[in-house]
């Protein structure tokens, strides 16, 4: 195992390879093995250009070899940052077959996100497009290179510049090395509350598995045509099922570049797509949209929602509007997934997020001294199991936190459980945002605001949205009467923070309110904020 890993004590390891849950499959394998029965078939298109399973197999063997030649090593971290292309499954597969390992960074990340994954995983390489959405990312890769001296290729899909090109990297293939299904495949990275994002080792074995339990649960076959409109580097649209889940089934994978009604209606006709997933506040622009553009969506089987809380209001139109079936999913990068069953009743599927997809998800539902609650009431969710971590990438101090000495994951997620077993998602515990899906840490963007001069202090919160379910609020105290939100804001997109992490509002204020044991009391800033929002009479910016 990669040191800086958590590995599963052994008895969990043996029960889960007992159990058939881990079954020795590497990602190498899985291509392999779906390329000679599916063959022909269509795995992934995109705009138009479309790769059979068997092109996709022969083709990461090529690039598998280029990056070998390149001198990318077993093990290696390669950042990878790409939109929806089909050259994102070229390059995963080609890593994965030859070792290396992807993080996976989500195409609106910036300097400060990218330079710091690629400095903590003392990355290898960092593979981008040439531009994307009006981004030109290899002045993004210039700086980062210049930064981070470990970092020794910079790979480009296009014009490559004074990078490497990826298209010269599909060479003959050589033999590749023997890859462990127990070794770790690639990093996904954490939503985060604390400082900076945490990097999630994740094993073939445990993937593999919940890739197999998701494309059972979501009834995939080879017949199946999954539309990805979300950014697929993402733990949601790549593996619940998601992408990965659909080529695991044997199914075909559609690319959109947006998740437009424009883009995507005409691409589920055309394609005719049975399965597809969004966040919350895309449901409503979809419900929007449905009535009043004239295009055939009666082969949408299914509809996922997830990422965010989901109101059941909404959720009660979907299968009225669109005339599929809706499943809540409520997942995480760590591990953890619960979906609601497509045969369950409307109630379960509108009013709660779902149910551990796996019978070996072991769910804990405590108090704040980790005692368990009474059965039905609001606690925080632990949870350990199959494909959850037992520990992040070289974080040992944060872990002894994030987990129990018996190996749970602290999810920071409040939950309450229905007599039935499903979970309904009540709040959370952890500092963090989630803004319509996006997920941001307030200990992050606060360290950013505090490297401005005029900062005395800072404390980010959510305040409620009606679009968006939450939007980030900054409370400041400023060292200078002078200064204004939109220097703020100028000063966070000069350090190259994501734009989905500005804050979307910033108030000035003289002192914080404190709790008892003189903490930053959070809890009152939400309140000032909500209240403030809710006597303008404004429910959305
Ligand atoms: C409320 N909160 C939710 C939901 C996630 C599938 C689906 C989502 C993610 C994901 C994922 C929620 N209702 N339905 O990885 O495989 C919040 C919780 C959770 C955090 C995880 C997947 N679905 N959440 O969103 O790692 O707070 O994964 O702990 O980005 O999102 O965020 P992330």
């Amino acid at each position: 195992m990669l040191s800086g890993c958590t590995t599963w004590p052994e008895e969990f390891a043996d029960f889960y390879r007992k159990e058939g849950c881990w079954a020795g499959e590497t990602f190498g394998d899985m291509l392999r093995e779906r390329a000679l029965k599916y063959g022909d078939r269509i795995a992934v298109t995109s705009g138009k250009r479309q790769i059979s399973y068997k092109e996709l197999d022969r083709r990461a063997d090529q690039l598998a070899s280029g990056f070998h030649r390149l001198g990318i090593q077993p093990k290696d971290r390669v950042v990878i940052q790409l939109p929806n292309q089909i050259e994102f499954f070229e390059v995963c597969f080609a890593l994965f077959r030859l070792g290396a390992l992807p993080v996976f960074a989500l195409p609106s990340h910036r300097y400060s996100e990218i330079s710091y994954f690629c400095e903590f995983s003392e990355a290898a390489a960092y593979i981008i497009p040439e531009q994307h959405a009006g981004f030109d990312f290899r002045s993004l890769a210039k700086q980062v290179k210049d930064a981070v001296p470990t970092l020794k290729h910079v790979i480009v899909i296009g014009e490559a510049g004074e990078f490497e090109s990826l298209e010269n990297l599909f060479v003959d293939p050589i033999k590749l090395p023997t890859i462990h299904s127990s070794d770790v495949a690639f990093f996904q990275l954490s939503g985060g509350s604390t400082g900076l994002p945490k990097m999630i080792p994740r094993t073939h074995d445990d993937y593999i598995y919940s890739l197999r339990v998701s494309a059972e649960i979501c009834q995939l076959n080879q017949d199946s045509i999954y539309l990805a409109v979300l950014p697929i580097a993402h733990n949601y649209p790549l593996s619940s099922p998601g992408v990965l889940g659909t080529l695991y089934a044997g199914g075909k994978v559609v690319l959109a570049d947006s998740p437009s009604p424009d883009e995507a209606f005409p691409l589920i006709q055309q394609e005719k797509v049975t399965i597809t997933a969004l966040v919350p506040p895309l449901v409503w622009i979809w419900l929007d949209a449905a009535s009043s553009r004239n295009y055939d969506l009666s082969s949408l089987q299914v509809l996922q929602v997830g990422g965010a809380k989901f109101s059941a209001e909404v959720a009660r139109r979907v299968k009225p509007v669109l005339g599929c079936t809706l499943q809540q999913v409520y997942g995480m990068a760590e591990g953890l997934v619960n979906y609601t069953r497509l045969d369950d009743p409307e109630e379960v599927i509108v009013n709660t997020q779902g149910k551990p997809m796996s019978k070996y998800d072991e769910i804990r539902i405590v108090d704040e001294e980790d005692n368990e609650v009474e059965p039905g009431q609001v606690g925080e969710l632990l949870t350990r199991g199959p494909y959850t971590i037992r520990g992040y990438y070289k974080a040992e101090a944060h872990n002894a936190k994030a987990f129990t000495s018996d190996g749970f994951y602290r999810t920071g997620d409040l939950v309450r459980m229905t007599p039935s077993g499903y979970l309904v998602v009540e709040g959370r515990v952890k500092d963090q945002i989630n803004r319509g899906g996006e997920k941001i840490a307030a200990e992050e963007v606060e360290n950013h605001l505090l490297a401005h001069p005029s900062v005395r202090d800072a404390a980010v919160v959510s305040m409620p949205d009606e679009f968006l379910g939450e939007r980030s609020c900054a409370f400041i105290i400023p060292r200078h009467r002078s200064l204004e939100a939109a220097e703020l804001k100028s000063f966070l997109r000069e350090r190259g923070v994501a734009s989905f992490k500005i804050p979307d509002r910033i108030e000035f204020v003289d002192s914080f309110p404190k709790t008892a044991v003189g903490k930053i009391n959070k809890r009152a800033l939400r309140q000032i904020i909500a209240e403030k929002l809710q006597s303008a009479g404004k429910t959305t910016v």
